[in-house]
């Protein structure tokens, strides 16, 4: 520990124990829950920000990755009504949602032939017609078609719905995906682990305990995985460090996990648009507690088509080391919720330009952060 690290850092803060805590950042210790509770609460801006950056910049200097990914979208028909959710129809509306055939969906996939990508991330709504074997035959699809794209594929959600109407186990139904080609679990379905907030913005859907087991048994097969958190509705800073808790938990436990990925929650066109949405400040301030507390996570990301390209290259400031990739111009979930992206892809150079107008150094990585090109060495 550096001296005068927590003595310029501290030196932001009056209360003694919020000193304390800054200490212990900076000497590597762990922060309680209690203590995340009074980062939340009592931390000013500025010292939460000055700590996160320099947690950030131990474990990762200025290198700020991003990944050339494309998404599939199988269906926006879901049998779950989340109130947060401005993407979904439900079965009953079917007309006005898409469906995709596994050939329309290898179409996709073709587009980008020649082109350096490296990740596909599929996902979507929850179909009662599409099945476990219907899946895998679309996983083993893409697979023969392009053996070395990184298939990352799938919330618990999706998951938990086909494992119980294929009757198979969580253990057999990951086996049989992961054989077919499916390499990474994304972050979602996650929102908030506290049953009494789940109850209210997404009651039907798996809960808590059942997205943390999927991820556990993932690992356990070898599989790395992503985790989120839906953040700024109706949960409180108790809600949140709980569901970081957990996951912080099952990372001690398993170290399967890539990326924290915390989720601002959107406004427009669902069932919960009567609420205000988060300040650009709270957004920083939930960024800079997540890279604290969320130790044993190597990566912070902050996902830009949600955030904006502007709050995203001010994170970079705030503990997160990730931006979302240069993707597709098709992903419809986020641009639907009232994000300012409405067109939300990016070309690689102009997210090498966003990331280097904040001074940091960009590194475009694989899913699994092997660097793949250092734009440090390059113009
Ligand atoms: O679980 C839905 C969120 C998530 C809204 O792993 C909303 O690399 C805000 O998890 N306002 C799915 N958020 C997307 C997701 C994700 C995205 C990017 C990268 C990765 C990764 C994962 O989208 C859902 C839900 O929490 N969401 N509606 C809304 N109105
Ligand atoms: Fe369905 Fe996902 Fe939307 Fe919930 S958030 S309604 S599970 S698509």
């Amino acid at each position: 520990m550096n001296d005068l690290d927590v003595k310029r850092i501290n030196s932001l803060v009056s209360e003694p124990e919020l000193k304390q805590i800054g200490h212990k950042i900076i000497s590597g210790e762990r922060v309680s829950p209690a203590e995340g509770i009074l980062l939340f609460e009592k931390g000013s801006l500025s010292w939460l920000g000055a700590l996160a950056n320099y947690v950030r910049e131990k474990m990762h200097g200025d290198k700020t990755y991003f990944n050339r990914n494309f998404h599939i979208e199988p269906t926006n028909i879901c049998v779950f009504s989340c109130n947060f959710c401005s993407y979904s129809k439900l079965y009953a509306h079917k007309e006005e949602g898409w469906e995709l055939t596994i050939d329309q969906m290898l179409d996709i996939v073709r587009k980008y032939d020649g082109q350096p990508v490296t990740e596909v991330h599929i996902v979507g709504g929850v179909h009662p017609k599409l099945t476990l074997a219907f899946f895998a035959e679309l996983l083993s699809a893409i697979k023969t078609y392009r053996p070395n794209l990184h298939i990352k594929g799938f919330t618990p959600v999706e998951l938990d719905y086909m494992f119980r109407k294929a009757k198979v186990s969580v253990e057999d139904g990951m086996k049989l995906l992961q054989n077919a080609g499916l390499d990474s679990l994304p972050g979602g379905g996650a929102e908030i682990f506290s049953p009494e907030i789940r109850e209210k913005i997404c009651a039907d859907k798996v809960d808590g305990n059942g997205w943390l087991y999927i991820h556990k048994v993932a690992h356990q097969l070898g599989m790395h995985s992503n985790a989120t958190m839906l953040y700024g509705h109706i949960e409180n800073y108790g809600h949140r460090i709980d569901h970081m808790e957990q996951l912080r938990n099952l990372q001690d436990e398993t170290g399967g996990f890539n990326t924290f990925i915390p989720l601002k929650f959107r406004n427009k066109d669902n069932e919960m648009s009567y609420l205000p949405e988060s300040s650009i400040v709270e957004d920083m301030k939930m960024y800079a507690v997540a890279r604290l507390y969320m130790d044993n996570f190597p990566h912070l990301k902050a996902y830009w088509p949600m955030l904006g390209r502007n709050n995203a290259q001010l994170s970079l400031s705030f503990g997160v080391n990730d931006i979302d990739g240069t993707i597709d111009d098709s992903t419809k979930i986020y641009s639907m919720a009232g994000s300012e992206e409405q067109n939300p892809s990016m070309s690689t150079s102009q997210l090498v330009q966003l990331i280097r107008q904040v001074k940091r150094h960009p590194v475009e990585r694989d899913t699994l952060y092997q660097e793949i090109r250092d734009y440090s060495l390059s113009v």
